[in-house]
């Protein structure tokens, strides 16, 4: 099915064929996104019982919105098939970790790389390489089975792990430049990259903090 095409006109029938396609295929995302926030919510909670230090200090996720899949698609020049989908985007479902201090960052990660049931696809490291604007995270394409009434579906949902302050730094740049679309003004851009670093070092002495009170946990 071309989520791109129309239905024609008085063919309530096929659109709305169409619509409960799209809608079942987003569900199992959304099924993904339910499966790994359990996982993550056991994590946190249990790691602060026994060390008495939560790893994570908030999640949030989403699926993202049919347009904003279409428009993606289109941007990339890839096929608009609803079939097609899971093979070409590996962020219809998003799930989103902030973490009070970097080290959590990687003890979240090798958290998940010990559970059997999640296949880390892929892995990139924007906190050892920041992006040339100053980003920070790190992120990963995980797979996890998901168990329906007929089948199992195995589901990509992209993870991007980061600090408080890295989440802070993001999410106002993403308020400031989202209509330069990638076109950042030149005086702009140093300064953001300045600020990123800024970012960076208040996660630095933060972490140093953390390491003096409770030392490796
Ligand atoms: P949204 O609305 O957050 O989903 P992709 O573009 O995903 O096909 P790429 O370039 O390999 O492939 O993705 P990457 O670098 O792993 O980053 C994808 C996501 O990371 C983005 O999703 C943002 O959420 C976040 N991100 C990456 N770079 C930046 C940045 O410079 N600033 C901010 N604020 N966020 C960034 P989307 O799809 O752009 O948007």
């Amino acid at each position: 099915m071309d989520i791109g095409a129309h239905a024609p006109v008085g063919d309530s029938s096929g659109a709305f064929d169409q619509v409960q396609r799209l809608a079942r295929e987003l569900l199992v995302y959304k099924f993904a996104i339910d499966e790994l926030m359990t996982k993550l919510r056991i994590l946190s909670e249990e790691f602060d019982f026994v060390h008495q230090h939560d790893p994570i200090e908030h999640i949030t996720n989403r699926v993202k919105r049919p347009e904003a899949i279409l428009e993606k698609l289109r941007r990339k020049g890839l096929p608009t098939d609803v079939d097609l989908v899971a093979e070409h985007l590996d962020d219809v479902a998003g799930v989103r970790v902030i973490c009070p201090f970097v080290s959590d960052v990687y003890r979240v990660e090798a958290m998940l790389r010990r559970q059997n049931d999640v296949q880390i696809v892929r892995t990139k490291d924007y906190i050892a390489e920041p992006k040339a604007n100053g980003y920070r995270s790190l992120h990963l394409i995980v797979r996890i089975p998901v168990f329906l009434s007929d089948r199992v579906e195995h589901v990509k949902v992209e993870v991007q792990v980061r600090t408080i302050a890295m989440d802070f730094w993001a999410t106002l740049e993403h308020k400031l430049f989202y209509k330069y679309d990638d076109q950042v003004p030149e005086g702009f851009a140093d300064e953001l990259s300045s600020t990123a670093a800024m970012a960076a070092q208040l996660d630095q002495r933060m972490e140093s903090l953390h390491q003096r009170v409770h030392g490796g946990s």
